[in-house]
């Protein structure tokens, strides 16, 4: 298989990208939502920020509240790193007192290219945090093109949960919010590009504990709004690379053997990987080859190490089509959390790669 990082990885690093306040630093530039919008890429960028002035011996969280007018102030809380009861094991968050809370507050920002490696970032977000449900962050969209409208799905993480919202552009300098589409616990929904049997689905992640837990599962819907229909559609792989949490990644491709989908799976050893699955074009819940081995994992320095390392994770790709090698596929992902990056992978290969016998050993729990 022809695996090809861009040259210029990472496309993006936080220094590239101007804080939404002066009260706060861009922390990462990650896990970008991708589409091919006329001649550019138009890229979506989770931005994540932090504080800026804290104490070195306290940590300091960043937290939205909603004024009378609406307008989303920021509101720093800080705890001395001595408190009883503070676990700051998880860079992404800290545990005080048995309640969650982020050390980072996420918005989304457009980025636009030509070529898809040099992007030109905007100076302003393109959605910010302005709802009760939104006051710890958005992050992860996936970006889809539906009738002439751009949808954006975004997890939206607040004291109440992380669930799905859902907002649109057609034009990506007017953006509208639909509110929410799933409650919490889920997130990593992406809707297929074209309605399938009349419907629209999408694939989603809910993270129960317990019993299941952290696979995938399809949905549908008559207006994008009001889901249901809902069906597990596949299962971490317990002695597979994929045995600790999986989630969809990019927004399916169409392709003659079916709907190819990159996601992400979660093992002890390697941390955050991509692969990918190939799903029934008319019937998607029918799996029909997953990667036996990941497609990408965390090995070049910018992969493992970094704010959260050992992390490959995406929210987009496009596809483009090459003299050389046909059509490639270019995975937009980031990395450890902190920057965005590309890799291209010819269509040819990924299929052959999926559709290469391989023996399921026991545990190859699809529930299809
Ligand atoms: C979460 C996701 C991502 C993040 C990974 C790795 O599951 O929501 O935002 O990239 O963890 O930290």
């Amino acid at each position: 298989m022809h695996i090809t990082r861009a040259m210029m990885n990472p496309l993006i690093s936080p220094g590239q990208v101007s804080p939404s306040s002066p009260d706060l630093r861009v922390v990462s530039a990650f896990n970008a939502a991708a589409l091919t919008w006329g001649d550019e890429t138009m890229l979506l960028l989770r931005v994540a920020e932090a504080p800026i002035n804290v104490a070195p011996d306290e940590v300091a969280i960043p937290i939205i509240t909603l004024g009378p007018d609406a307008r989303p102030n920021i509101t720093i809380h800080h705890f001395h790193k001595s408190s009883p009861g503070l676990d700051l094991r998880d860079p992404r968050g800290i545990i005080y007192q048995g309640e969650h809370f982020l050390t980072t507050i996420s918005h989304l920002r457009l980025a636009r290219s030509s070529d898809g490696g040099h992007f030109t970032i905007d100076s302003a977000p393109a959605l910010f945090l302005s709802e009760n449900y939104e006051e710890y962050g958005i992050e992860d969209p996936r970006m889809t093109l539906l009738d002439g409208r751009v949808y954006i799905t975004y997890t939206a993480v607040s004291r109440n949960g992380v669930c799905v919202a859902l907002a649109s552009t057609t034009d990506f300098q007017h953006f509208t919010k639909h509110g929410l589409i799933l409650p919490p616990e889920n997130k990593n929904v992406v809707l297929f590009p074209e309605r399938i049997q009349g419907q629209y689905m999408m694939i989603h992640r809910p993270t129960g504990g317990g019993l299941g837990g952290l696979q995938m599962w399809l949905a549908s819907s008559t207006d994008l709004l009001h889901w249901g229909a809902y069906r597990p559609l596949m299962a971490k792989r317990l002695t597979m690379w994929d045995n600790v949490r999986i989630g969809a990644g990019a927004v399916p491709i169409r392709t003659s053997a079916g709907w190819l989908e990159i996601y992400h799976g979660v093992n002890a050893e390697h941390g955050y990987c991509l692969g990918a699955v190939l799903l029934d074009l008319n019937d998607p819940s029918l799996v029909l080859a997953r990667s036996a081995t990941p497609l990408l994992s965390p090995e070049t320095e910018y992969e493992r190490s970094g704010f959260y390392s050992d992390v490959v994770f995406t929210c987009g790709a496009t596809v483009t089509q090459t003299p050389l090698e046909g059509e490639v596929v270019q995975i937009y992902y980031g990395a450890v959390d902190e920057t965005t990056c590309r890799v291209d992978i010819p269509l040819a290969d990924i299929l052959d790669h999926l559709l290469t016998p391989v023996p399921l050993g026991a545990d190859f729990l699809v529930l299809a």
